[in-house]
């Protein structure tokens, strides 16, 4: 019975670290890809991603205005404040052509998503 405290000790010790290492890999995002948005206008046309991938994406705003990057088909909406970066993950649908845009403003910030 002496040692019993011991192994309970060690056995929480492990499952700590299990969830720790459980979170830790899950809030690690995936592929690292950015976007930049300046002048109302998107750094890119056509987005270029691999199906069923997860992507932690990089958002940019170089205006002085708020930005937003809604990519449906992925469940992806963010809004970026002014002269801000932000960052959000994502998993790529299936293959197809999609769109990504700017909520605030869709007529100049909508761009292709081509996922293969
Ligand atoms: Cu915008």
């Amino acid at each position: 019975m002496t040692h019993a405290r011991p192994v309970r000790g060690l056995v929480l010790v492990l499952g700590l670290t299990a969830v720790i290492l459980l979170v830790s890999g899950c809030s690690r995002g995936g592929e690292k890809i950015a976007l930049q948005a300046q002048g109302l206008k998107w750094n890119t046309t056509n987005l270029q991603l691999k199906a069923k991938t997860r992507y932690t994406l990089s958002v940019a705003n170089r205006d002085g205005t708020k930005h937003n990057f809604t990519f449906k088909a992925a469940k992806a909406n963010k809004d970026v404040d002014k002269n801000q970066t932000t960052k959000l993950n994502f998993t790529a649908p299936g293959p197809g052509t999609y769109q990504f845009y700017c909520k605030y403003h869709p007529a100049q910030m909508t761009q292709t998503v081509t996922v293969s």
